[in-house]
Order: structure tokens, then C-alpha cells, then sequence
């Protein structure tokens, strides 16, 4: 079975393909083969965007779709970024930008409590949907830090750690992020329908 990877971001395809690694009768495509068109990122919230990009994705290519939208959630900003956190500073999607801005913002707030969301959606041609999250607790740093990851790891210490994600190796990160839970939690839907099985339940059917 094919699947897409439906994302157009390299940084987080990598880290996709790392953490699903090979799953046995799973091969997966990506924009490098399959040059998708962007998707309007317009929903109010992760989940919105993750299941329009993966049923739109599947639809246009008729294969199965694997969707993440993903997200840094501030306490002291009231959950910004959020779903805006790609273009924080603007269109460009620029990630020493948005963490300028972010850390600009967060000059003398003491509550530095954030959270990393992940947002995993597989979309069958079907109209079948599998939704699954992770998030990964922690805080912002008082200046960027690291040259590891991508976005906003250089500013973000998870719960427990002194290291902001940047600063760690790959590995590292993948055991803990959040991405690494909305994917595990998705994975039983890959093997099963890579086998032919029953898949957990979930898949909704929706509007095709
Ligand atoms: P696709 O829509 O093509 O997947 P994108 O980069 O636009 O790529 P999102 O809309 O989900 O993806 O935006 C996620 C943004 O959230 C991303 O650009 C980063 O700024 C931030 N982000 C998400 N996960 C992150 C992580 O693991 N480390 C650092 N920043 C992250």
C-alpha cells in the first residue's frame, strides 16, 4: 500500500520518516515523488487543518494521506502562536523570525510554560479519517539556542530537560516530541491496513 506523506515542510518530512521508520507492506511517497500542491492552511484549529490537508491530498492524488499540523502553544500569550505558529512573523514562514517575535513577546514574563501540539491525520480516498494528537509540555527559553530541529525547537526546553530541542541530537527529540505521540497512536491504523485487517476505530467516514 501507498501512502502519502502530505507535507511540504522537509524538516518535519524527515522527522516523519524517522519515527514511522518501515512498516511491512507500507512504501511511503512524498512531494519529492509526487509534487503536491500547496493546501490553504485556513482552519481555527490543528485538527481542522491536519484532516483539510489530508482529505484534500488524498482526494486529489487517490492515495492514502498522512497529514500533521502542527503547533507551539504559549501560556502567557493565551495559546499563541497555535495554528498560526508557521507564519508567527509573518507569510514567509520564517523560523529565526518567529523566534525573534516569540522571544521579543516573552522579555520579562515569568511564566514561561509552553507546549508543543502535534495533530496526525491519515485520510483515506474513501472518506475514511483517522485523527490522533501528541503534545510535549515545557518552557521558553530566554534566548535561542541550538542549531539542531527546526522552527521554534532553539527556543523550546522541554519539561525536565536544561536543553532546548536544538541542542539535542535527533534521536533525542524523536523519543519525546510531540510529533513522536500522534504518530505512535496512529501507527496501529498503518499496520492494520497495511495487512488487510480491521483498523482501530476512528475512521470516520465524514464528507468525502
Ligand atoms: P506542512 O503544512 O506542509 O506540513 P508547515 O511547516 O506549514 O508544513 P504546519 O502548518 O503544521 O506545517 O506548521 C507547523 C509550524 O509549527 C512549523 O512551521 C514550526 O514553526 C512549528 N513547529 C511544529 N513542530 C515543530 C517542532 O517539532 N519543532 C519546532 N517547531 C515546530
Amino acid at each position: 500500500m501507498k501512502v502519502l506523506i502530505g507535507t511540504r515542510n522537509p524538516d518535519k518530512l524527515a522527522e516523519i520518516v524517522r519515527i514511522l521508520g518501515e512498516i511491512p507492506g507500507i512504501s511511503w511517497v512524498t512531494f519529492r515523488e509526487l509534487p503536491f500542491p500547496e493546501v490553504e492552511e485556513d482552519g481555527r484549529t490543528l485538527e481542522e487543518n491536519a484532516e483539510k490537508k489530508a482529505r484534500h491530498l488524498a482526494r486529489l492524488t487517490g492515495l492514502a494521506t498522512l497529514a500533521e499540523d502542527s503547533g507551539l502553544e504559549v501560556a502567557a500569550l493565551g495559546g499563541a502562536p497555535g495554528v498560526r505558529s508557521a507564519r508567527f512573523a509573518g507569510e514567509g514562514r520564517n523560523f529565526q523570525a518567529n523566534n525573534e517575535k516569540l522571544l521579543a513577546l516573552m522579555k520579562g514574563e515569568w511564566d514561561r510554560r509552553a507546549r508543543f501540539r502535534a495533530v496526525a491525520a491519515l485520510a483515506l480516498p474513501d472518506g475514511r479519517l483517522w485523527l490522533r494528537e501528541g503534545a510535549l509540555e515545557g518552557a521558553i527559553a530566554s534566548e535561542a539556542r541550538g542549531r539542531g530541529g527546526f522552527g521554534y525547537d532553539p527556543v523550546f526546553v522541554p519539561e525536565g530537560e536544561a536543553r532546548t530541542l536544538a541542542e539535542m541530537a535527533p534521536e533525542e527529540k524523536d523519543r519525546i516530541s510531540h510529533r513522536r505521540r500522534a504518530l505512535e497512536r496512529l501507527r496501529p491504523v498503518l499496520f492494520a491496513l497495511a495487512r488487510g485487517e480491521p483498523p482501530p476505530p476512528g475512521g470516520d467516514p465524514g464528507s468525502a
